[in-house]
């Protein structure tokens, strides 16, 4: 089988911002094009059964795609990347590792699309899953039978901004050898890289800030282990829910400013957390880079900034008053998604969390008068001004 994985060596020396313009990236062997060029084919000439360059068909191996899965590869510090045609059909391709009967204890505070899938669809094929609060990493433990094949984590978490300790649930994953899976997708491999903490996949919504842009919709895997990569590749082929050229090549694109994006993300998310924990109306703010948040000390071991994500409740607790602030934002543009350039405001109770029955959203945070902030990179004093005015 075809493997996207790094052969040069020398990719793994390189610093982070330095991979992500070069890592894993060659100039096209045709021409010598500096950017890969978008292979907007679906199937390549054979000149006997099995007579071709590598390349049969593109559900299969496309080369722009194969070209972003090695830049996937390297900026994660892993050996294989797999490209998906969103998130979602990332995380859909890890559950199918599994068989009915087994058992994954999932973070309980998560995206609701993957609550969703894992409820409504894994679920009927006897796949069985315990959410639970993973800040204490005994709750984990308890759970663990013969049964448990997969510990799923997402960190920070979506909404709450919770920091799960990658290297400690990989010690506990490690010792009942079970499977552990990070969605990294509010970290990016910017700010943590779950592989070098002990997890055996990294998962991302690549839709977020790695794309960046607020214009693809896809998702990613990244494995260093080569048993593992090659079942996930063989669930890609067979299952299908691959991504386009023109999007692998967009987001090739949109990797080359990771580095400088995120350092503006986490620096505006800073100001904003900050400006909003001093504002009179302001209940509680939820984000990881503040002393008091549960698991700041982990958030500053596993990260190396706190990010541009950050959820907000009003004094009162008031659904209405939420409402109305999230309707007064200018640059802040309601809408589902994150990590794009620009700013985006949600209210998770009704968009991207809806699917978690109310009860259950509750017991992690997600009250009806939560707000979610993607902090762009506009200049902070805009932001900030805008935030005033909506909150005023
Ligand atoms: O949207 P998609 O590319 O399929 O990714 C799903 C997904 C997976 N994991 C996390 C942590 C996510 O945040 C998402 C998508 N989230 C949103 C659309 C949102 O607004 O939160």
């Amino acid at each position: 089988m075809f493997h996207v994985t790094l052969k040069d060596k020398k990719y793994k020396h390189m610093k982070f911002n330095t991979k992500t313009i070069h890592g894993g990236q060659e100039h096209d062997p045709a021409y010598g094009s500096v950017m890969p060029p978008i292979y907007q084919t679906s199937t390549y000439a054979q000149s006997t059964p099995g007579g071709h360059k590598g390349y049969e068909y593109s559900r299969t191996h496309n080369p722009t795609r194969n070209a972003l899965e090695k830049a996937f590869a390297s900026i994660e510090n892993g050996n294989y990347g797999l490209a998906f045609g969103s998130g979602m059909a990332a995380i859909d391709a890890i559950i199918k590792l599994l068989k009915p009967g087994d058992e994954v204890i999932s973070t309980n505070d998560l995206y609701g699309g993957s609550y969703r899938l894992f409820t409504k669809i894994f679920e009927g094929f006897g796949i069985k899953f315990h959410f639970v609060g993973m800040r204490n990493i005994e709750n984990i433990e308890t759970l663990i039978n013969s049964n448990t094949k997969l510990i799923w984590v997402e960190t920070p978490t979506n909404p709450m901004l919770n920091i799960i300790d990658i290297k400690a649930v990989s010690v506990l994953a490690k010792k009942y050898n079970i499977l552990f899976a990070v969605d990294s997708t509010f970290a990016t491999p910017y700010l943590q890289l779950p592989l070098d903490l002990g997890a055996d996949i990294v998962m991302h919504s690549v839709t977020k800030y790695i794309g960046g842009h607020s214009d693809v919709v896809m998702g990613a895997l990244i494995v260093k282990d080569k048993e593992l990569a090659e079942k996930l590749y063989f669930i890609q082929n067979a299952s299908g829910a691959v991504c386009g050229p023109q999007d692998s090549f967009l987001v090739l694109r949109g990797i080359k400013t990771l580095h400088v994006r995120m350092q503006r993300h986490c620096e505006n998310g800073r100001a904003v957390a900050e400006f909003l924990a001093s504002h009179p109306k302001i209940e509680k703010v939820y984000w990881p880079g503040f002393e008091t948040h549960p698991n700041h000390n982990i958030a500053k071991s596993q990260m190396k900034d706190f990010g541009g994500m950050l959820s907000f409740t009003t004094k009162g607790n008031n659904y209405a008053e939420a409402i109305k602030i999230i309707e007064n934002l200018q640059l802040f543009t309601l809408a589902e998604s994150l990590g794009g350039v620009e700013s985006l405001s949600g209210h998770p109770a009704s968009m991207t969390h809806a699917s978690i029955p109310k009860e259950e959203r509750e017991k992690s945070g997600v009250v009806d008068s939560l707000i979610r902030l993607s902090v762009g990179i506009e200049d902070i004093e805009d932001l900030i001004n805008d935030l005033k005015q909506a909150l005023n």
